[in-house]
């Protein structure tokens, strides 16, 4: 079992794993606790990380970056189109209508899901996390953005799937964030208290959220969130690089839209000029060698200019802000601290228009980069058995309000019914009564698509099968559990029919009620997380009716406008369970799922072989350089027995040998099978071992000698 949290960010991933001490952050094998989210390809391996990105220049074409927003897209998606155009490498759709990314890969052009593009991140961050906690890693916790929608949601959890590993819970980035900062607080509000209200903001590269949270002892519970999922840093990447995209046109002539390769490291040194502006206010240089077409470039900019030409993007700040505070129905004095984190809150003039927004000093007590996959790991540390964390209770919101359409059983056309308002309590379980005699189908949707990031707002199909009608001819009566689960997906998570048999006195029973009105109707059961486990799908319940409505549901309840129950027989019931045909949207086909699960096998494979190859041959150069300096040092005297001819002829067999080597690297050698490498070097240390031994045993002789003197 372990204790592992992922942040999968759009530019930077973090991985925190818990161990003794407590939950750490843990670096990768450049000692870099940052991992570019970024994968590249190439004709032997791919490449993730950090070593991906060293080759966004070289091999722009088949390095891949910024995929995080493709999750859950169908190809012909407006969003993705518009991308397509401003990426230097190439989308390609997938048989099921999805995005994928076309590559060469392995000599070959090759089309890959996202989920298989994320899985490759996921299986570094996986070595990253098995390599500190020294055994394999399956449980886990990954983040994603809490604007995220079911679709996007699914295809992270596939991706996850793909990668090997198993992901407890899909956790908001905000609500990462708030438990790591509230699981360590001593001093918040005893549960009776007015809790503690927080403001979370996480700006990164791509995304900006912010939630509002309610802290007590031992819990939190978002109460709202608001985001703007189209600003981060980029887009003041995006700013400064049409800018001297602008300004090199007029001063070099150069079009450099035109070079993918001059446009990636425009983009590159525009970002580090973003970051040495966030703590300098004078004039910047930005200096790129060799450019295009054998120009040097040079341009310089001061934060007053930078901050004029982002002046839209700032304006873009306050916004999410105000949407926060209106749907949490809450006053800015309410606030009791705003935590920034996410590398973009950096950048002085968007903390200055936070800031300014509550009127308050921002608090950066969490570490900016780190606090997602920290409070990602402390969550898989609650939800593990196996460690032992302070009682800690996380209520998240739910972002969309989703509804349900049906058909009405009386042909009265479509009934509709929302069964989870935004910001609504999850994860969460509600008990659905229909009263229907065939299958029939439930449509989830989001019912508010113009706040979403999305253009679709469906979330799936459902169709509850074998349902018919009772013995007597009447409808049954239909139980459908809907759920906004752990990972903030909706799901149809069982029905059930309930089969009313004869009372034991073999009397019908008395419901008219029911059948008065056959409909469907309103009857909502909610029942806090999670569905209790069902037995073997036929259980005998003595029922004599629907069971009470949480507060929350009460108006739903009298919807069903049911005159109070008259004491009826008791009457016996069977309840059965009803399959469920589940198709939520762009869903991947649990046949491609595996394909991928054992492509991602044979993909690490490759790696692994290939890096076993390589190592090969870099022993062979090591062993040529090593031998060639000794040779001329500490190995002189004994190349032969005796300093005479024979000893110089040995000693230029063997320099011949390994200069004929190093050419050989070169040349034929540069890309060959592992094997020769191995043998090369068993034929180069044929000549280079018994000179070794030699030095070797007088380097032992005169200690012998030492020992034998103290043993007398
Ligand atoms: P997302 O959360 O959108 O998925 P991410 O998690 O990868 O993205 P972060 O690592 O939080 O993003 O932030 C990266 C962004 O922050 C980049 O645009 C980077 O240039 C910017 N950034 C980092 N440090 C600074 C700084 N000192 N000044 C300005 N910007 C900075
Ligand atoms: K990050
Ligand atoms: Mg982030």
């Amino acid at each position: 079992m372990s204790v592992v949290g992922f942040d999968v960010g759009f530019l930077n991933c973090y991985v925190a794993v818990a161990r003794a001490g407590g939950i750490e952050t843990v670096a990768n094998e450049y000692s870099d606790r940052c991992t570019p989210a970024c994968v590249s390809f190439g004709p032997r391996n791919r490449s993730i990380g950090a070593a991906a990105k060293s080759q966004v220049v070289t091999n722009c074409k088949n390095t891949v970056q910024g995929f995080k927003r493709f999750h859950g897209r169908a190809f012909s998606d407006p969003y993705i189109q518009r991308l397509k155009s401003s990426l230097v490498y190439d989308l390609a759709q997938m048989p099921s209508g999805t995005t994928g990314i076309k590559v060469m890969y392995m000599e070959e052009e090759k089309v890959f899901s996202i989920e298989q593009v994320t899985a490759m991140l996921l299986t570094k961050m996986k070595e990253t996390a098995e390599h500190a906690l020294k055994k394999p890693v399956a449980d886990c916790v990954v983040s994603v953005p809490c604007y995220y929608t079911d679709a996007e949601r699914r295809s992270v959890v596939d991706a996850a799937q793909i990668a090997g590993l198993n992901c407890l819970r899909l956790m908001n980035e905000t609500t990462a964030v708030a438990l790591a900062y509230g699981i360590y607080k001593q001093d918040l509000p005893a549960p009776e208290e007015k809790p503690r209200i927080v403001v979370f903001v996480d700006i990164g590269h791509s995304g900006y959220q912010t939630s509002v949270c309610a802290f007590n002892k031992g819990k939190l519970k978002v109460l709202a969130t608001a985001c703007d999922p189209e600003l981060g840093g980029k887009d003041f990447d995006e700013m400064l690089v049409r800018h001297f995209c602008e300004e090199f046109g007029k001063k070099y002539k150069l079009d450099v839209k035109t070079k993918p390769r001059a446009l990636v490291r425009l983009y590159q040194e525009c970002e580090k000029l973003k970051k040495l502006m966030s703590a300098n206010s004078s004039d910047l240089p930005l200096n790129i060698e060799c450019f295009m077409n054998d120009i040097d470039v040079s341009g310089k900019l001061n934060r007053v200019q930078f901050e004029e030409m982002c002046a839209d993007v700032l304006g873009r700040v306050e916004a999410p802000l105000h949407n926060l505070m209106e749907q949490a129905k809450l006053k800015k004095e309410d606030i009791y601290a705003v935590e920034i984190v996410g590398g973009a809150s950096r950048i002085p003039s968007v903390k200055e228009r936070i800031g300014r927004f509550f009127g308050k000093e921002l608090s950066t007590t969490l570490n900016a980069d780190e606090a997602v996959a920290r409070g990602c790991a402390l969550q898989c540390a609650i939800l593990s058995p196996a460690f032992k964390v302070r009682e800690f209770s996380i209520t998240d919101a739910v972002a969309y309000p989703i509804s349900l359409k049906w058909n009405s059983a009386a042909e009265e056309g479509l009934s509709d019914c929302e069964v989870f308002p935004k910001n609504h309590a999850a994860p969460f379980s509600k008990v659905l009564t229909f009263y229907r005699r065939e299958p029939f189908s439930l449509e989830a949707y989001y019912n508010t698509p113009r706040e979403l990031p999305y253009p679709d707002p469906t979330i799936g199909q459902f169709v509850i099968q074998k349902v018919v009608p009772q013995a007597s001819g009447e409808s049954s009566k239909v139980k459908v559990k809907v759920r906004v689960n752990i990972h903030g997906i909706f799901s149809v998570s069982s029905a059930s029919l309930v089969e009313v048999q004869k009372t034991e006195e073999g009397e019908e029973p008395m419901d008219t009620e029911q059948q008065a009105t056959p409909e469907e109707e309103g009857n909502m059961q909610t029942d806090q997380d999670e569905t209790k486990a069902q037995g073997d799908g036929q259980k005998e319940t003595e029922e004599e009716e629907e069971k009470t409505t949480s507060p929350e549901e009460s108006k739903t309840e009298k919807k069903s406008d049911q005159p109070p129950q008259v004491k009826k027989p008791k009457v016996k019931t069977k309840v059965l369970e009803l399959p469920i045909e589940n198709s939520p949207q762009w869903e991947l086909a649990i046949d491609m799922l595996n394909l991928f699960v054992e492509n991602e096998g044979n993909m690490i494979m490759q790696d692994k072989l290939e890096k076993e190859r390589n190592d090969a041959k870099n022993y062979v150069e090591e062993y040529v350089y090593d031998m060639r300096d000794k040779l001329h040092g500490r190995l002189e005297k004994f190349v032969s027995e005796q300093q005479d001819r024979q000893y110089y002829k040995d000693r230029d067999i063997l320099s011949l040998q390994l200069e004929d080597t190093e050419n050989w690297l070169y040349e034929d050698g540069e890309d060959q099978p592992k094997q020769q490498y191995i043998d090369k070097l068993a034929e180069l240390k044929k000549l280079g071992q018994p000179i070794q031994e030699r030095y070797m045993e007088s380097e032992e002789r005169p200690r012998a000698f030492d020992d034998m003197g103290k043993q007398i």
